[in-house]
């Protein structure tokens, strides 16, 4: 019974997040779902990232949280848009907030949407939101066994940005068990090495964004000559 009803609410919201990502492809923006415990590093990350963007690519950002607009104001800070979920207990976003959140935004108007999450490695995993891809952050304290202990979001992501690497100099942090875990278990994960505070690392992940957005924006203009 309760594999039914599950089964039956992870089917309803894959309905929701694939008009979500109809709805996108239609704008060509590129959608990433950023993915974390508490306290990896996403806000740090995201914030820097929008600085780094912002000039080149039209971008906007929805934040997900329990509960505060703290991780919402820190972006706004850096005057792009951005809207707050809160989720008031749940512990993941859905497709349907997804939803509600686009009517929030100029989507005619935008080349990148960035989605962080709520902080969790565990239920984010399995809500599809309409992204493009699955971005897990993975911070040095957390420990390196975390991909062995966590593997549902470390098969589905497609990129791991790996923080926090300023403390592996005061940690035990196995970087080679790490990587060979990940071998296996996601062949094709793209790996980058950050530290967010100082935006070490963050020049090649926001390279692959443009990259990724370009594509997604020439892929909806070869859509529409059809
Ligand atoms: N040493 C170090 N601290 C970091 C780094 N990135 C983030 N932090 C700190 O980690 C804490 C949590 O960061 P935050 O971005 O709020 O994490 P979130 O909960 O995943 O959004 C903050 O005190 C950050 O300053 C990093 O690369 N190195
Ligand atoms: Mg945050």
């Amino acid at each position: 019974m309760e594999v039914k009803v599950g089964a039956r609410v992870l089917g309803a919201n894959e309905a929701v997040a694939g008009e979500n990502r109809q709805r996108l492809a239609a704008r060509g923006i590129y959608c990433i779902n950023i993915i974390s415990s508490p306290g990896a590093g996403k806000t740090t990350i995201l914030e820097k990232t929008v600085e780094i963007l912002k000039h080149k690519l039209r971008l906007a950002v929805i934040e997900g949280d329990i509960t505060t607009t703290l991780d919402a104001d820190r972006i706004s800070a850096h005057h792009v848009a951005v809207h707050q979920i809160n989720t008031f207990g749940g512990c993941h976003l859905d497709a349907r907030m997804i939803r509600r959140a686009l009517d929030e935004f100029d989507l005619s108007n935008l080349d990148l949407l960035i989605v962080e999450n709520v902080g969790n490695l565990i239920c984010p995993a399995d809500f599809e939101l309409g992204e493009d891809a699955k971005v897990v952050v993975l911070s040095v304290p957390e420990g390196d066994d975390k991909p062995v202990k966590y593997p549902v979001i470390f098969q589905r992501a497609g990129v791991l940005l790996l923080n926090k690497v300023d403390l592996l100099q005061h940690s035990n942090f196995d970087q080679a068990k790490m990587r060979r875990d990940l071998k296996r278990l996601n062949p094709d994960l793209v790996i980058h090495e950050t530290v967010a505070t100082t935006g070490q690392g963050l020049d090649q992940w926001c390279d692959w964004l443009v990259e990724q957005a370009k594509a997604k924006k020439a892929a909806m203009l070869r859509d529409e000559a059809k």
